[in-house]
């Protein structure tokens, strides 16, 4: 592995060789490549320089393009791609993903100079992801966020070659998402979010517009229902299928320091209280309820997943929560997806075979947690890692930071990137499928502040997922110097990043 601190990029590629200078770029430059990443270069370089590449459509041309773009199965592992950038470019990706995180990668080495001209630092790249699941997880309950904000999230997100975005869809303060079947729930429970902020929902064409556009830039959107508890708004709805609140010591004291009105079975619940809720486990109704959601997401939903939630259920006897938990993943495998669940879900002895474990447990793990997230990998099944006090997007910077919360971590950057997530728990490396950092939306009202939180420490976690880990490049000197050289393409692209201290970020 060959690494050199000069090139600017994150996550680091696997192996890197910087050239000298930079191959000038100008109007006339030609671009050759049928695929869509193509068109994505050309457009992303107009973006941040103004210049727009030509592309080359004819076989005269072609035998001229300055930059080729195809696919070669041959060259690299799934998603990866080689790059040499000399005196003109060769990208070629082991399939259409490998191309478009080629392009990331030539977006990251564009610069101008000081003469105000533009040019790709030279280098020869050989690159491809340590872990194929690399996610990030957007909280649409707690405030919403519509779907141009949620494209243009993708489009920050997907730049750091991340390939997942999980959809927290369903929660006590709102229902996001159009059933068909069971109309009242976005008719009567989502118009609401925390503290009385706007509420909204993702019609079947919104969500599949979400998902198409998801798609061009090579993430699978993974919808979650969050199940049996954080269920409140269902019974806004269908009060017979929710209990009565419960409400616990500790609830009633964080309700009341932090002044907000406890949940009424049936009403709007706007504060930000959790493990409250649950549905009714032993009517039968709600079995019916469960299986309509869940063949209507996967009716609309291409990926192979669905989350069924599993968090916090304080309320709910263990062994209702078993029982539930054995029914819901069940339910999703007849529906013909792969269920995921946060790592709580482990407790059932008899989870469904195959089912995927979310751990959001520490990276020392408290508890029961280790032992219910190990249970996923001995029915068969594996685990995606979001440990909550390294990856969670949520949590402060700083004791002093306007936003997010503290419950797991102060998370600096630094922090965010010193992980690793085959160390934490007791399985196999290969029942570890990836990562993913979770984005819980209780504090951030706009997507700028949603941006604030994520960038930069979803970078720190991109590097976590994508490069090797044992590399001369995989340190954090290396790391805040490489991050520090994104503010200009993150500024070009209207990215609202938090400018950590801890980072020396360039100008140009
Ligand atoms: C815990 S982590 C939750 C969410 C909150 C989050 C806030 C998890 C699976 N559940 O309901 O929004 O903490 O950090």
């Amino acid at each position: 592995m060959v690494f050199t601190h000069s090139l600017p990029l994150v996550p680091a590629p696997a192996s890197a060789i910087a050239g000298e200078g930079r191959m000038p770029i100008a109007a006339t430059t030609r671009v050759l490549g049928s695929s869509p990443a193509a068109t994505q270069l050309i457009d992303a370089v107009e973006r941040r320089s103004g210049i727009r590449l030509s592309p080359a459509d004819s076989a005269a041309d072609a035998a001229a393009a300055d930059i080729e773009l195809r696919v070669d199965p041959a060259v690299a592992a799934p998603e990866g791609y080689t790059l040499t950038v000399g005196d003109r470019i060769e990208l070629v990706g082991a399939d259409e993903a490998g191309l478009f995180y080629g392009v990331q990668t030539l977006q990251q080495l564009l610069r101008e100079d000081e003469d105000g001209s533009w040019g790709f630092l030279r280098a020869e790249i050989q690159d491809a992801p340590r872990f194929a699941r690399r996610g990030v997880m957007l909280d649409v309950t707690r405030h919403f966020f519509d779907v141009d904000e949620v494209e243009k999230f993708i489009d920050s997100i997907s730049a750091l070659k991340f390939n997942h975005l999980h959809l927290h869809l369903s929660d006590d303060q709102g229902w996001r998402i159009q059933i068909d079947s069971w109309p009242l729930l976005t008719e009567l429970s989502s118009s609401t979010a925390v503290d009385g902020a706007r509420g909204g929902f993702y019609s079947k064409d919104d969500y599949r517009a979400i998902v198409a556009y998801a798609a061009d830039r090579h993430m699978i959107v993974i919808p979650e229902i969050d199940l049996p508890g954080h269920t409140h708004a269902i019974g806004v709805a269908y009060p017979e299928l929710v209990e009565a609140p419960v409400l616990s010591e500790a609830f009633l004291a964080e309700s009341a320091q932090q002044g907000q009105a406890l949940p009424v079975h049936g009403e709007s619940y706007l504060g930000t209280g959790v493990g409250h809720s649950s549905v009714r486990i032993h009517e039968e109704r709600t079995y019916d309820f469960v299986r309509d959601v869940v063949r209507e997401l996967a009716e609309i939903t291409p990926g192979p997943y669905i989350h069924v939630g599993g968090d916090e259920s304080l309320g709910t006897p263990q062994a209702d929560f078993d029982l539930f938990a054995e029914r819901v993943t069940a339910i999703v495998f007849e529906a013909g997806k792969t269920p995921i669940a946060w790592h709580e879900m482990g407790s059932a002895a008899d989870i469904a075979e195959g089912t995927v474990g979310q751990y959001w447990g520490k990276t020392t793990p408290e508890g029961t947690h280790a032992e219910e997230a190990a249970h996923f990998v001995e029915r068969g099944g594996a685990l995606i890692m979001s440990a909550a006090d390294v990856a969670y997007l949520d949590m402060k910077y700083s004791e002093d930071f306007p936003l997010g919360l503290t419950w797991a971590a102060i998370i600096d950057v630094r922090s965010a990137y010193e992980w690793e997530p085959t160390a934490i728990l007791d399985v196999p490396d290969a029942a570890i499928l990836g990562i993913e950092a979770p984005l819980w939306a209780e504090t951030t009202r706009t997507l700028s502040d949603v941006e604030q939180l994520v960038f930069p420490r979803a970078a720190a976690q991109a590097e976590v997922a994508w490069s090797p880990q044992e590399a001369p490049e995989r340190v954090w000197e290396s790391f805040r110097v490489r991050l520090g050289s994104l503010a200009p393409l993150w500024k070009a692209e209207g990215v609202d990043f938090h400018p950590a201290d801890e980072i020396p970020w360039s100008a140009r």
